[in-house]
């Protein structure tokens, strides 16, 4: 029996390319570039039991290469694979200090921030993690990017997206034409669309929250939290808990199914006092792709996700990000006006 033709990320890359005629098919080269590399994280991601396995003696695998941590392979991967593509000038991970240069004869027009794999806590365990990314084009004219390419706010972005190493692998994207979906077949090796022009319903059926942390939150927060708890069959509450702990697969689950989550600020750490998640590998990209589906973003202090001017590659900002309606009203109780 015949397969049905399904589309491939590539061409819906390139049809969404067309609908900018200034478009030089760089950005859809770039994006290319990042497929490949979230393909080859998701076959080692597969492979992560067994890497362990062959890894006890002599921490070599089978191929007799040595075994490395996931984290850090997939940081491997991307840097490695973006460094020479030819479309990036500079890049940031989470997992390292300062901005990563790329290769002097590779130097291209745009910036990668990227989180190689989110959920890190989650990997030993078999729970969903991700990888994130973010891309803005430069400001600087020649040469190396400079770390002031980074910092620009998301409003900025020209494309973001994620992949999900769950159940089944899938990419999620952006560039300003609203959220695609694709999942990748293993068995050719190619993402298909499956989730076309998402959109995050209305309303919430779930929220998603460290509710660990309650004793560290801020009145306000604690407020809200009972209040989405508390019996109102009109408004639809009260919603339901779902909190996974990779924010990756919690933001997937919320977008298609509809929810909150917040990552407020809180007084754990006084060295973290705005929140645990990073503005340039988490929060922004996922502000454009909520809000591209119809969501929204917010911090815990009245600020869009969106319009955050950077000050550094690791800041951490709270976040609260879902359903518009929701999210609307969370920032009346966090403002303390319900
Ligand atoms: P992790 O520490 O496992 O890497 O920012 C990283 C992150 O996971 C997010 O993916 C996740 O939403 C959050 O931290 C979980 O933090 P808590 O354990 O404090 O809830």
């Amino acid at each position: 029996m015949e397969r049905p033709l399904g589309v491939t990320v590539s061409r819906h890359i390139h049809d969404c390319q067309t609908l900018h005629p200034e478009a030089t098919g760089e950005l859809s080269s770039l994006l290319s570039e990042l497929v490949v590399a979230a393909k080859t994280i998701s076959a080692e991601v597969n492979m992560a039991g067994l890497a362990d396995i062959l890894g006890l003696s002599g921490k070599t695998n089978i191929q007799g290469e040595a075994v490395q941590r996931l984290d850090e392979f997939a940081n491997n991967t991307i840097k490695r694979r973006m460094a020479r593509c030819g479309y990036v000038c500079i890049m940031a991970s989470e997992e390292e200090a300062d901005a990563i240069p790329v290769i002097d004869d590779y130097i291209g027009k745009y910036t990668l921030a990227y989180d190689p794999l989110d959920g890190s806590t989650n990997i030993d365990v078999n729970v969903n993690i991700g990888t994130i990314f973010s891309i803005h084009r430069r400001h600087s004219q020649i040469g190396q990017g400079k770390e002031s390419d980074l910092l620009q706010k998301g409003r900025d972005q020209i494309a973001a997206g994620y992949i999900v190493y769950g159940s089944s692998t899938m990419l999620v994207y952006t560039t300003g034409d609203g959220v695609h979906g694709f999942t990748l077949d293993p068995s050719v090796g190619e993402f298909f669309l499956s989730h076309p022009n998402i959109k995050t319903p209305e309303r919430s059926k779930y929220f998603s929250i460290n509710e660990g942390n309650y004793n560290y939150w801020k009145e306000e927060t604690r407020r809200y939290i009972e209040y989405v708890k508390s019996i109102d069959e009109e408004t639809g509450r009260p919603l339901s808990a779902r909190y996974i702990g990779s924010l990756v697969a919690d933001f997937h689950r919320n977008l298609i199914a509809g929810g909150i989550f917040l990552y407020p600020s809180d007084n754990k750490d006084p060295k973290k006092p705005g929140g645990k998640l990073r503005l340039l590998y988490e929060a922004a990209p996922f502000a454009y792709l909520i809000e591209q589906a119809g969501g929204r973003a917010i911090t815990d202090d009245g600020r869009e996700i969106m319009d955050i001017e950077p000050e550094s590659l690791h800041q951490r900002v709270p976040l609260i990000i879902g359903c518009k309606h929701d999210v609307d009203i969370a920032e009346k109780f966090l403002q303390g006006k319900m």
